[in-house]
């Protein structure tokens, strides 16, 4: 018996004393199991951002390279030699009677709506062509089979409008030129525009439809009058100028009726603004005219040298800013825009 007291002394001291380690081992565990969370949370809290920002650059390193070769494309892109590759120099032509508008339409399939761009570099111009018209569809036939190829070997973003006059009075070449100005910068804003008669056809496609820093006359000679300058000041036939060229000189003048004199008066305009016509050389600016008889409703101007005497002050209200005339209708075809336009009568009988 006397031994059993102290056994069971010892047992309640043992049992305290396990209690004791119990507890002990119980808050080390907790401790030692708060601060695998405390860390883990913090690298919890940490990886995912990590991984998080890190996905974010690659992102971002992706998304600029993209950009970088986006920029590297439209820099290539950017803008065509100045020497077009395509360009053949003279040019065997052909006025094939058979011809017919769905031959040339089928040859110029990337034009469209009279409309064409280069697919694989940007166009140095936007070019738009002003034809003005009554009468001549064969003439136009020929024009187009042979403008478009060599508008695009010349690598030029361009336009072809037909600016029709409508009704029997008698024609104003000028008139319709101005009216064809104004209605193609509402499609958009041409660089550079080329007052072209609907006979003259390229015989070299170095000779380029492009403006330059100065008024330029395309046309040095044409096979009806033997490839020689007509006369000094000639600015007939072909000729292009910038947008802000032609805005400077007020455009043509609208009120030269019949033939003649308003590619004179065009010129004393340039001169008057202190510009001058330049001319590629003979060898790349030449025409054939296709053949024809003076017009009917276009008969000679008998006005046009008492026009010519008042340009110098006529020129400041006779021009782009009275321009007055009717659109009938607009029609893009596959190859041309075709503007019909009412543009009155002559103000004094002829
Ligand atoms: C010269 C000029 C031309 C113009 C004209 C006098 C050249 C090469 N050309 O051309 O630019 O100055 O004299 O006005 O020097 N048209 C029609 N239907 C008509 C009448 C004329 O479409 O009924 C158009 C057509 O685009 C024609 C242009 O007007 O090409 C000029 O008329 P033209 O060919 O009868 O005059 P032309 O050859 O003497
Ligand atoms: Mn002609």
């Amino acid at each position: 018996m006397g031994l059993f007291p102290s056994i069971s002394k010892i047992m309640r001291k043992g049992k305290g004393l396990f209690l004791l380690l119990l507890c002990l081992c119980v808050v080390a565990w907790i401790a030692t199991f708060s601060n695998d969370d405390t860390v883990k949370s913090v690298q919890e809290g940490s990886n995912p951002l990590d991984d998080r920002s890190v996905e974010g650059f690659a992102q971002l390193e992706l998304e600029s390279e993209m950009m970088q070769s986006l920029e590297e494309q439209q820099s290539v892109r950017k803008s065509c030699p100045e020497h077009s590759p395509l360009l053949r120099g003279a040019i065997k032509l052909s006025f094939d009677p058979s011809l017919t508008i769905e031959q040339v339409e089928s040859d110029n399939g990337e034009v469209v709506e009279g409309q064409y761009n280069p697919s694989d570099c940007e166009a140095r111009q936007s070019v738009a062509i002003l034809i003005p018209h009554r009468n001549r569809e064969k003439h136009l036939l020929y024009l187009l089979h042979h403008l478009h190829p060599f508008l695009q070997r010349q690598q030029l973003h361009y336009a072809i409008y037909i600016i029709h006059q409508a009704g029997d009075a008698t024609f104003n070449r000028a008139k319709l030129l101005n009216v064809g100005y104004l209605e193609a910068l509402k499609d958009q804003s041409w660089d550079c525009f080329i007052f072209h008669d609907a006979d003259l056809v390229p015989e070299n496609d170095h000779n380029l439809y492009m403006c330059e820093d100065q008024p330029k006359h395309l046309v040095v000679g044409r096979n009806s009058t033997g490839y020689k300058l007509r006369y000094k000041g000639y600015f007939g036939g072909v000729s292009a100028m910038t947008k802000e060229q032609f805005h400077k000189v007020n455009g043509f003048p609208n009120s030269y009726w019949g033939w003649g004199g308003e590619d004179d008066d065009l010129r004393i305009r340039v001169t008057l603004q202190k510009m001058s016509i330049i001319r590629p050389s003979l060898e790349v600016a030449r025409y054939t005219m296709v053949f024809h008889n003076r017009d009917s409703g276009n008969q000679i101007n008998e006005e046009r040298m008492h026009l010519l005497r008042r340009t110098h002050q006529a020129w400041k209200t006779d021009g782009l800013n009275s321009c007055s005339y009717k659109i009938l209708s607009v029609h893009r075809a596959p190859l041309f825009i075709n503007i019909t336009t009412d543009i009155g009568q002559p103000e004094i009988a002829l």
